[in-house]
């Protein structure tokens, strides 16, 4: 491991008013948003979506850091026969991949889910390395509701966390170590708080006994927010507190950054909690956005399948990827919304 190196790219990764796409969705995923849309998931329509975000080249070499990539398309050609990953590289961007198999039933927790995909880990790590790809995602799933989380199932995701984060990093590519405490349920800030201080902790632990290095991973967390269901609503200034109030008590200066998952929340409600923490400021770590639904649930519904409408889509993107730059550096403004309609 060249450590050095491995710093260098978690730091490019957080760089100030840049921040991470994530275009990962596994086939499953990007159906259930293409349904949405009225657009068949074909292999090239999967290629011209994402084709469409990578050459919106303005938002890409200024605001968007890295791209997390989905297996297909990492391996994938633009139209014109460019790989994909040569697209984004040449628009000052890092290309990344998303090394989990998913989140699979947890043997004995009921209702609760394991991230699997640690067996043939390594190989399949030398293979996107030769691919391109400069770090990887994993993603936990740790739910809330009767009963859970249990013990059980953050110890277990935080270990394979760890167990992810330490063959990245002998395999030369930076983790993005990504333990997401579910916003589904009906449960308030605080138990979202609890629940999130529990397996922050647990993760680094986990870490430390993998013996991770902690100067070269990027930590994207789940905000500190209610559950989507839950009647009483936090304002974005509590959500900010609360978040900054956990992230201070659970993770190490030494960490680069922190690009947090949007998780279900709206684009302007993702992007308004961004930007109340980065005003709040003093922080030992660089506070940025690695979006999937709330970067691209605008340009994928301007786009909706047809090629006239690419660049609305671009606009659309170009537009939230501004926003969250912004927030990223606490610059952000409401009013700046409205403009762009
Ligand atoms: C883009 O969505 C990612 C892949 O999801 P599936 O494996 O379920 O298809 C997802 O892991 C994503 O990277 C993070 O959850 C953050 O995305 P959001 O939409 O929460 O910002």
């Amino acid at each position: 491991m060249n450590l050095a190196e491995l710093n260098r790219v978690a730091e490019a990764m957080v760089a100030p008013g840049r921040g991470i796409l994530a275009a990962d969705e596994s086939s499953a995923t990007i159906k259930k948003r293409f349904d949405a849309i009225g657009a068949e998931s074909t292999d090239n329509n999967r290629r011209d979506y994402r084709e469409l975000l990578f050459r919106s080249t303005e938002a890409m070499s200024k605001y968007i850091s890295g791209v997390i990539l989905y297996d297909e398309t990492i391996r994938q050609n633009a139209k014109d026969g460019t790989p994909l990953v040569k697209v984004i590289e040449r628009a000052g961007s890092l290309p990344g991949i998303k090394v989990d198999k998913g989140p699979k039933p947890l043997p004995f927790c009921p209702n609760e889910v394991i991230t699997e995909g640690l067996d043939g880990l390594r190989e399949r790590l030398v293979e996107y390395r030769g691919l391109g790809a400069k770090f990887a995602k994993w993603r936990a799933v740790i739910d809330i509701g009767a009963g859970i989380p249990t013990q059980t199932c953050i110890n277990t995701n935080a270990h394979a966390l760890a167990r992810y984060a330490a063959l990245c990093q002998d395999e030369g590519i930076v983790p993005i170590v990504e333990p997401e405490v579910l916003m589904d349920g009906d449960h308030d800030i605080d138990r979202c708080y609890i629940a999130t201080e529990w397996t922050l902790k647990r993760v680094f632990e986990q870490l430390y006994d993998q013996r991770v290095a902690l100067e070269a991973i990027v930590l994207k967390p789940n905000m500190v927010v209610a559950g989507k269901k839950c009647g009483k609503r936090a304002t974005v200034e509590e959500a900010a507190e609360k978040t900054l109030k956990v992230l201070k008590a659970c993770v190490p200066a030494a960490v680069p950054g922190i690009a947090f998952l949007s998780g279900g929340q709206s684009d302007e409600e993702a992007t308004a909690h961004l930007d109340a923490m980065n005003r709040i400021g003093g922080l030992p770590w660089k506070l940025t956005f690695s979006y999937g639904r709330a970067l691209q649930a605008a340009p994928q519904q301007a786009w909706s399948g047809k090629a006239e409408n690419v660049p609305a889509g671009q606009k659309a993107f170009s537009h939230r990827a501004l926003m969250n730059s912004l927030a990223a550096r606490g610059q952000w403004k409401a009013d700046l919304e409205k403009k762009a309609a």
